[in-house]
This record gives structure tokens, C-alpha cells and sequence, in this order.
């Protein structure tokens, strides 16, 4: 039995244009996460137990994984689960809105202001070497930036994502080839800050 299921896309494939393009998110969506979350259910068939925890819970308790499964689950699950997430937080470029309220003041006290935070993403996503995502985590309460390889899962080390970027080339180079920090400075226009600001308050 799969538990696991690739959600469908929020919005329409074409959706993100012209920032993120339809073939890109058909390839993404239906080829790459379809993948993981086949993999990641094929990975847990022998283990119907471990299999009931959220997939969240299953990385965030991914060292007491038995270890014929911790690096399948590791790869399959994060990318099942970062996928899942990385459609949530991102929205149409004229419903995208911005940073407000709480979550306004915590990227201020955090980062200084909307702009300098910006700054700082932009470097997270441009300086993770090959494949990996750049994040905008919960740690200890407070907002903290960070990057990680691979699927390796901000969950695995204790912190609640509330935003991030795929800087897989898969998830940009049919539009940009090598061009990332094209990317990532279009990836601004569909961040959907409502979403982002729901999973904030969902920390507290
Ligand atoms: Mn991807």
C-alpha cells in the first residue's frame, strides 16, 4: 500500500509564468516529485509502522531509522516532502503579496528588514554547491536562513521550514540553463508570503 501521495499543484502548471516556466513545472511536479514519492513509499513498504508518522516526523527522526532504509528515506522522503512544500509557498505572481504583520516584525528583528533578507536568501540559494535548497527556517524560535544538500531536510535538524528554493538545476534549467541567479531573483515575484506567514504562525 503507498501511503504517500504527490499532492497536486495549487495553481495551474503555466501558472508561475513567465517567472517559472509550464514545461519546467510538468517535468518537476509529474516526473521528479512523482519520483521521490514513489521511491520513498517503495522504501517504507517493509515497514508499515514507521510508515503511519507524518513523513515530517520520519525525518525529523531520520538517525533512528533502521539503516537499510535511513539513506532511501533520506533522499525519497526529503524530496517528497520539500516538493510537497516547495508548491505550497509558491503562488501566482499577482497573488504573491508580501511579508506582513508578525512575520514582518520576525524577518526585521532577524535580518534587519524585507530587503536585506532578500539579500541574504539570494546568497544562501546562489552559494549551495550543486544540488540543494536554501531555507527560511524556525530554529529556537527564531528566523534563521540556511541551506542544505541535496534532500537533506531542515526537519532532520530539529527546524520548521517556512520557505524555500530548489536549486536543483532541474528545477530552473529548461529557462534559465545556468543562469541561477536569474532564477532566484524571479523565484521573489511567486513566493506566496500568505502561505509563508501561515506556516510562521503555525510555530508558535
Ligand atoms: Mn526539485
Amino acid at each position: 500500500m503507498s501511503k504517500f501521495e504527490t499532492p497536486a499543484l495549487p495553481y495551474e502548471y503555466n501558472a508561475l509564468e513567465p517567472y517559472i516556466d509550464e514545461a519546467t513545472m510538468k517535468i518537476h511536479h509529474d516526473k521528479h516529485h512523482v519520483a521521490y514519492t514513489a521511491n520513498f513509499n517503495k522504501a517504507l513498504e517493509a515497514y508499515p509502522k514507521i510508515a503511519e508518522q507524518s513523513a515530517e516526523d520520519i525525518l525529523a527522526n531520520i538517525n533512528s531509522l533502521p539503516e537499510e532504509i535511513r539513506s532511501a528515506v533520506k533522499n525519497h522522503g526529503g524530496g517528497h516532502v520539500h516538493h510537497s512544500f516547495f508548491w505550497e509557498i509558491m503562488a501566482p505572481a499577482n497573488e504573491s503579496g508580501q511579508p506582513e504583520g508578525e512575520l514582518l516584525q520576525a524577518i526585521n528583528d532577524a535580518f534587519g528588514s524585507p530587503e536585506k533578507f532578500k539579500e541574504e536568501f539570494t546568497k544562501a540559494a546562489m552559494t549551495v554547491f550543486g544540488s540543494g535548497w536554501a531555507w527560511l527556517s524556525v530554529a529556537d524560535g527564531k528566523l534563521i536562513i540556511e541551506q542544505t544538500s541535496k534532500q537533506d531536510s531542515p526537519y532532520s535538524l530539529g527546524h520548521i521550514p517556512i520557505l524555500s528554493i530548489d536549486v536543483w538545476e532541474h528545477s530552473y534549467y529548461l529557462k534559465y540553463q545556468n543562469r541561477r541567479a536569474e532564477f532566484v531573483e524571479n523565484f521573489f515575484n511567486v513566493i506566496n508570503w500568505l502561505k509563508v506567514a501561515e506556516k510562521y504562525q503555525a510555530t508558535k
